[in-house]
């Protein structure tokens, strides 16, 4: 608290009085005083020449637009949207039919949601650059993401979970993501009064099998009592095979959290060991619950497929001894964050004055010397004293999430003073410390969470932003800062922008990424059921009410570009394939009048946007794509008669008619 500047305080005032805050002062250019070498310094530190690379990709989470953003570190350029839970008109993710398979739910089609965490698959406890995963908050679901196409490929909803926070954090293998629920509800779900909440309200962990790709699937969970589950990280090296979990609302409130499930001095982190779980489901432990969710996913044609799942097995810590423990933390923890070499579990308690840090060796310890405090829930409560490795003294108020460098220093950030702290591990001592602007979150050091950070840069994930960029209404930008963390002092280098809510992201060196590619898809490869290779098959087919348009692209022209007989009734399909062979040549595709947007097609890739038209008349249609230098001239024309008519349908390019 001696280190708190008089702004800090301000906002430990404003956050506990309402959580609004009001009351920075201008800071326009804001910081520490910087003379002008300090700046010619950082310039140079984040310039990316012009032609040149950035040295580490950034994977953003989007926050509640519900997609993933990639950003070149240091010079934080945006480099692309990757849609995942939302839909994107961009490039017609969700919109065409092709895509809009990977949103369904059991509750229909949702094409929205707030996604949080990005976590890069790993080999060994280091991050590989195969996949990146990220959940979804509000419908509970996880994506991955190939990396190898940035493109969204699977997403697996989760049952018996409402709000799917603490997700998708991985094993050091890959081999299981969890998730765990932020509010706990009745499972299964019904009707029932809010107010038997303590009898019949209840969390679960779930372990998704995720080596498999397009097989992600339940493997198992766990049902645990009604906290609020916030934030997970796996074991390593030798806390290797568990999970930590944090949770709050230990006091099972559900009403007035803001107060009442701030009662208690101290909540818990708690720690699953999974092989133990495998092993008890193998012996028959637990139970199949009947539940309904989706399983979607991008197949060989690549045209997404959603398949009901109907069943998940359900175990509780009654069933399996040894499964579950409770380590006691204070107060309220968020964050909970395992060091490189395993050994340390570090939380972040929102209201708590300290860092707790609670050793591996001591838990294993207490827990074969059976030193536990009480059960609750059947579930053994270890004692705080007897588990606890050290606690970081002035430490920020409001710590959340910790970061690791690999040089034995740890990195938290402290949301209500909006700064990060710099601590030892092993001496639990404060040894720098860097103001952000403002309201730090989470925090980003490239493999940070992994057994071998690249520890050169941190990126603050600030969830305030004020006054630090030109303002734009109501709605200012989000934003993130570039810290260098390769000296013994922590130096801002730079602030740039992010899209929707900056929550976690995840960075990766360029080069284990960027030469893996794929630049285009094999035409002759092309297994779409209406692909069309070559502009010889091009034609136009009716099955009753429904057109199918077989139509090809290439610069710079759609092939047929006249289509006449559609008539008003009709349900159109433009399956459009882009006949291109190259790197870097997609074409887009869009028609007056379509309720969808645009279809955006990669070279060698079929997609199919639906078109119903609604009155007689001419419709173009366009390439959207700036694709050449006769990009103006890539369009076509489609007349709609009325309905009944009998126009005949025929369909040509350059003054040929075809008809069936
Ligand atoms: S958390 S509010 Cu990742 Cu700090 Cu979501
Ligand atoms: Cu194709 Cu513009």
């Amino acid at each position: 608290m001696s280190r708190m500047s008089s702004r800090g305080l301000y906002l430990l005032g404003g956050l506990l009085a309402v959580g609004t805050v009001g009351t920075y002062a201008c800071q326009g250019g804001g910081g520490a005083a910087v003379g002008a070498g300090d700046l010619a310094a950082a310039a140079q530190a984040v310039y990316v020449a012009p032609g040149s690379y950035d040295e580490f990709y950034a994977f953003m989470s989007g926050g509640f637009s519900g997609n993933l953003t990639v950003m070149g570190l240091p010079s934080g350029r945006l480099l692309k949207t990757v849609p995942v839970f939302s839909q994107y008109p961009e490039n017609g993710w969700g919109y065409n039919e092709e895509t809009k398979a990977m949103l369904e739910t059991s509750h229909g089609f949702v094409p929205w949601d707030d996604a949080h965490h990005p976590e890069l698959s790993m080999t060994d406890g280091v991050p590989d650059g195969r996949w990146i995963f990220i959940n979804g908050n509000n419908t509970p679901r996880v994506a991955r993401v190939d990396l190898t196409t940035f493109e969204t490929t699977e997403i697996v909803e989760i049952p018996n979970s409402a709000g799917n926070h603490g997700s998708p954090f991985i094993t050091p293998n890959s081999d299981y993501l969890v998730a765990s629920t932020r509010f706990s509800v009745p499972i299964p779900n019904r009707d029932i009064s809010i107010e038997e909440y303590k009898e019949n309200f209840k969390g679960t962990l779930s372990f998704i099998r995720v080596d498999r790709p397009g097989q992600m699937d339940v493997a198992f969970q766990i049902l645990m009592p009604g906290f609020n589950y916030d934030l997970a990280h796996a074991g390593k090296g030798p806390s290797d095979g568990w999970m930590f979990f944090t949770s709050y609302n230990t006091e099972e409130e559900h009403t007035l959290l803001e107060i009442n499930a701030s009662r208690k001095d101290k909540d818990f982190v708690a720690a699953v060991d999974y092989r133990r779980a495998e092993e008890c489901i193998a012996s028959g432990a637990g139970s199949t619950a009947a539940v309904r969710y989706r399983h979607n996913y991008i197949d060989a044609r690549h045209i997404a497929v959603s398949e009901e799942k109907t069943s998940v097995r359900v175990i509780e810590p009654t069933d399996c001894s040894d499964l579950v423990y409770f380590l006691p933390t204070p107060k309220s923890p968020h964050g909970v964050d395992v060091d490189p070499t395993g050994e340390y579990i570090v939380a972040g308690g929102k209201l708590a004055t300290v860092i707790p840090v609670h050793s591996f060796t001591k838990m294993i310890a207490a827990i074969q010397a059976e030193d536990f405090e009480t059960t609750v829930a059947g579930i053994p409560v270890l004692r705080y004293e007897s588990v606890i490795a050290g606690e970081v003294q002035n430490a920020g108020l409001g710590p959340l999430h910790t970061e690791f460098d690999g040089n034995g220093f740890a990195y938290t950030t402290a949301f209500i003073s909006s700064e990060i702290v710099k601590w030892q591990i092993g001496t639990w001592q404060v040894v720098d410390r860097i103001p952000v602007y403002y309201s730090v979150g989470h925090l980003m050091i490239p493999g940070g969470d992994s057994r071998r950070p690249w520890g050169k840069y941190m990126v603050a994930l600030n969830k305030i932003t004020k006054d630090r960029y030109l303002p734009t209404g109501p709605e200012l930008a989000h934003a993130a800062q570039l810290i260098d963390i390769s000296g013994d002092k922590m130096r801002l280098l730079l602030d740039f922008p992010t899209q929707g809510e900056p929550h976690y992201a995840q960075a990766i060196p360029a080069d284990i990424i960027q030469d893996k590619q794929v630049r285009f898809y094999d035409l002759a490869e092309n297994t779409n059921p209406y692909a069309t290779r070559s502009e010889a098959e091009t034609r136009v087919v009716r099955e009753g009410n429904r057109v199918h348009v077989y139509m090809t692209a290439i610069r710079s022209h759609f092939v047929p570009d006249n289509i006449e007989g559609v008539r008003v009734g009709d349900e159109v399909l433009f399956h459009v394939t882009n006949l291109e062979q190259d790197w870097d040549v997609p074409h887009g595709f869009a028609a007056l009048g379509a309720r969808t947007a645009e279809l955006l097609v990669m070279p060698g890739q079929t997609r199919t946007l639906r078109w119903v038209p609604e009155d007689p008349g001419i419709y173009p249609f366009y390439c959207t794509d700036f694709c050449s230098a006769l990009h103006q001239e890539m369009s076509g024309y489609v007349r709609v008669s009325p309905r009944g008519s009998s126009a005949q349908l025929r369909w040509g390019t350059g003054g040929t008619w075809h008809t069936n």
